[in-house]
Order: C-alpha cells, then structure tokens, then sequence
C-alpha cells in the first residue's frame, strides 16, 4: 500500500505548502459608511440625519469641533473611490446608504431622485469594474424627523425601516446581492444610549439601551423577511446583520463565567435572537436583568421581552452572520461596592463585571482599541460553538493611527496578524469565513474622534477641496494579499499553482522511490 502513504503524505505536505492560502472564492474588501465619507450633507433634497444634529449643535463633543458636511467628498468623488478599489483588485466594496440621503421625509412617500442617482451610479460603476457592491441599508444616520418621534426608542421605528429598506431592495436588489440590514446596533443602542458620546445624545443607560437593541432586532427581522418573500426568489441575494463584537477573556484563572456572561452581552444580545436555535434574548442575561430589575422595586424587566410571535419573527433571519471585529477585553467580577464603569468599554453594570485589558495588549491611538489578534480567532470559534456551521463574512477590522505616515508598518502588521488568524480559524477550527473587509478604504471622520484618528488604507488631505487621496503601505500589502490570495505574497496566484504541483510531484516521486527501496 506504498502508494496510498504517499498519496496521504504528499496531501498533508500540499496542505502545509498551501497552509497560507485563503480558500477558494474567499473573497476581500474594504468598507465605509455614508456619514463618514459621502459629505453634501445638504445637498439637493436631503434632510438632516441625527448625526447632522448631533456635529452641528454639540461641536464641542467631536475633536477639533468637526463635522462630516464634507468629510471625502464621496458625494463628488465615487469614481475616485472605485478606482483606489479597483486598483487593490478588490472582490468588494461595502458602502452604506443615507436613509436622509433617499428618503427625506424617513417615509417612503417620496423618493429623492438625485439620492437614486447617486447609489445607482455608484452600484453601477463597481459592477462596470468587476467590484461587487456589498450594501449596508443602515449605518448610524437616521432620519431627524424619525428620531423626533423617539428614533429607535419608539417601536414603531422596526416598521419604518423595514418601509426603507423595502424601496432600498426594490431599486438596487436587481445589482446587490449581499446586503447588510444594521451596522453595530451596539453602537447605536448600547454605546449610545449607556454613554451619550453619539448620535442622538441621550443618555438612558440600561433602560433606552435596551428598548432600542429589541427594536433593533425587530427592524432586521422585518427587513429579512420583506426580502425573503417579495424579492429573495427573483434577486437571490443574501441578507444578514453587522455587530461589532469585543473578544472577552477572563481576567484572573477564576473569571470564566464572567467572560461568558460579558460574551452574551456583547455578541448574544444581537446574534442569539437570529442564529440561536431557541432565539430570543440569551437566556443567561435575561435572568440577571429581571432579577436586577425586581430588586429595583419595578414590577417589569427593564429588558423587554420578546413575545412568542416576535420570537419566531426574528429567529432564523440570516443567510450568513456578520462581523466587525477590532478588540479584545478582559472580564471580572466586581468587588463589593466597587463602582462599575458603563457598557460596553468600562463596566457591565448589570451584571455586577468590571470590563478591563491585559497588560500585554498594544493599544493604538484610539482611546478603545487595544490589539488582540488571537481575540479574532477565539470570537470566530466561539460563533460555531454558540450557533453552528453558519457563514461568516467579516465585514469590519481595522487599525487606527493619529500620524499621516504613508508608510504605515502598524497598520500592515495589524492585517498580518488579524489575518494569520482568520486563515487559523479557517483551516483549524473549521469556520466557514467566506470573506474579509477592512475599516477602511480611505480616512474618514471617525464619528467623536472626527479626523483626528486614521483607519485608512488610503491617506485623505481633510485641507484639500480635492480631499486628494494618496495610497499608504497598507494599501499595497492588501493588494499583494489580494492578488496571490494568499497571505504568501510573494507567491503570485499562477506561480504558487504550479511550485505546489511540481512540489507534490517531487514528493510523489521520492515517497515511490522510498517505498521501492524498503520493499526490494
Ligand atoms: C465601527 O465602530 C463602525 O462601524 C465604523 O463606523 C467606525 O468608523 C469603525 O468601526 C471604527 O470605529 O466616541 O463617537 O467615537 C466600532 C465601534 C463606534 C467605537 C463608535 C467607538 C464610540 C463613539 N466604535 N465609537 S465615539
């Protein structure tokens, strides 16, 4: 049986040759947000965005006073971003549209024509370049006539974006077909509500938190199953929902639960009503607050609960499940009395757990990211325990710097490892991750921080009307990584093909040789 141990030992060499290529039609691409880059804040008919409010009458709550009225220009530049994306050979883009930008009243009464012209230029031009537009429907920019009604407070706010999304599908599914309902809801639920440093600006720390995350789960599900019934059969396209998600650790040997718990805060209070098999709020947590809030002397959890209807409404709604993954933390139970900081960065005050950082964790030039990569891996495992074999496409990870280098070593260092991981979670683990998208194809106003940090592939001049954009050593890396598909960059596609057949062919050879010799 000499020739079935080579074939074996010559697969597994194959298998170590090829151990740093992605697999086959894994796909890359960079994202970005409309508040972010489009700029034209009151261009032609649109009407003002909670975050338009939020710049304009709290400057003195962004760094350096500034606004996204302008940010890249991406309103006038588009084609400029196409081609940086074109030029990195990238599979996809990843944009957001502005719900203002389209809908100006937040109602579907009235469509504007030059915010229609506007993302069907843009689908157009990718797919012209062999770029597939990968489209998220909601990215922090409600309406202000809609959050004057209680914004993602008020209930009714999962009807009136299921209505957006409905005409969103309706003009561009013919072209999308990978769609993202909300970005980060724990950004705009949590982090909003529990700390007051975004848009809309009201704090309501453990009660308006989590009546807009119920909300939130409400609005996907409505948006999944409008398209799964009106227009799944004729566009084929798949749907799903962004979080970002910090990887817990414990802090000391005997925090293991409370990493557990803190892990089902962040990451099970938006994907355990989708993908879990029960659905509906993590069990764990829902006991906690309804004991917290009993305490309390109210007659009610401040968590809302879901009823049996909404529970199947939501459960199940996904095609693949999205990531933003940029950070780790540490968990730890609190001491008695001890003060506990606010969810998600500081504390969980509900869960009696004060949220921290290993030493050994870099931190970047943002106040929040400290560099983990082994957290990417440990999160992508942990998906497949909680929830099984689903797909995973990463939709966010990024590096954030305050320097304008254009040789920016950190950034590429921080993909090598992030994607050393991926490749690990991949081909270890046995997570099916189908792609990759990094925060962010060119510098942005980065929400509090406004341009005063830099996630950028590609360096903006924010003093240039042109808002010139100037590719950074990061770009190239993930070009190269793109191009040899592979994290071997040296190695271009077609060569890496054939070096690993006369490899194994040489191997063959040998293992024959070796047999023939034992044998005779
Ligand atoms: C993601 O947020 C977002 O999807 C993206 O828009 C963002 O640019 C990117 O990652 C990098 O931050 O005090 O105003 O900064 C990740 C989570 C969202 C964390 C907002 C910190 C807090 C509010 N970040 N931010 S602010």
């Amino acid at each position: 049986m000499w020739w079935l141990k080579a074939t074996v030992i010559s697969l597994s060499v194959c298998a170590v040759v090829g151990g740093r290529d992605f697999p086959p039609g894994f796909k890359f691409g960079a994202s970005t947000a409309a508040y972010q880059v489009e700029g034209a804040w009151n261009a032609s008919e649109k009407s003002m965005s909670i975050w338009d409010t939020y710049v304009h009458t709290n400057p003195h709550k962004i760094a350096n006073n500034a606004t996204g009225d302008v940010a890249c220009d991406s309103y006038n530049n588009w084609k400029t971003d196409i081609e940086l994306a074109s030029k990195m050979g990238l599979h996809f883009y990843r944009f957001s549209i502005s719900w203002p930008r389209l809908l100006p009243s937040g109602f579907p009464d009235y469509i504007s024509k030059d915010g229609m012209r506007y993302y069907n230029n843009l689908i157009d031009a990718l797919l012209e370049n062999g770029i597939e537009p990968v489209v998220t429907i909601y990215h922090f920019d409600l309406p202000q006539s809609l959050q004057n009604l209680g914004g993602w407070t008020n209930p009714l706010v999962a009807d009136w974006f299921a209505n957006y999304a409905r005409v969103v599908f309706s003009l561009f599914g013919d072209r999308v077909k990978t769609w993202i309902t909300l970005n980060e809801p724990i950004t705009f639920c949590d982090i909003s509500y529990n700390i007051g440093n975004a848009a809309p600006g009201h704090t309501s720390p453990g009660v308006g938190s989590y009546i807009c995350n119920k909300n939130a789960m409400l609005a996907h599900a409505k948006a999944y199953r409008i398209y799964e019934k009106e227009f799944k059969s004729k566009y084929n396209g798949k749907i799903s929902i962004s979080n970002q998600v910090f990887w817990f650790e414990p802090h000391t040997k005997s925090d293991d639960k409370a990493a557990e718990k803190a892990r089902q805060l962040m990451a099970g209070m938006y994907y355990h009503p989708i993908f879990s098999k029960k659905g509906g709020w993590p069990p764990v947590i829902e006991r906690i607050i309804a004991k917290k809030s009993k305490k309390e002397g109210l007659p009610y959890s401040r968590l809302p609960a879901f009823t049996k209807e909404e529970i199947k409404l939501v459960k199940g709604t996904y095609d693949f499940l999205g990531l933003n993954f940029y950070t780790s933390r540490t968990a730890r139970v609190a001491k008695p009395g001890e003060q506990i900081g606010s969810w998600p960065f500081y504390g969980a005050p509900d869960l009696d757990i004060i949220v921290d950082v290993k030493p050994k964790w870099k931190k970047s030039d943002i106040w929040w990211l400290y560099i983990n990569p082994e957290g990417i891996r440990n999160q992508l495992a942990w998906f497949k325990k909680e929830y099984g074999d689903i797909e995973i496409l990463i939709t966010e990870n990024g590096f954030a710097s305050y320097n304008d280098d254009i040789n920016d070593k950190d950034r590429v260092q921080y993909y090598k490892d992030h994607l050393e991981q991926v490749l690990l979670a991949i081909k270890e683990d046995g997570v099916r991750v189908t792609g990759y998208s990094v925060w962010t194809l060119i510098d942005n106003f980065e929400w509090g921080d406004g341009y005063s940090v830099k996630f950028g592939l590609h360096h903006v001049n924010f003093d240039d009307p042109k808002r010139t954009r100037t590719p950074r050593a990061s770009a190239d890396y993930y070009a190269s990584i793109v191009k040899s598909h592979s994290l071997d960059i040296n190695n271009k596609i077609t060569d890496s093909g054939t070096k690993k057949i006369k490899k194994s062919a040489a191997l063959i050879l040998l293992m024959v040789f070796i047999n023939t010799c034992l044998s005779a």
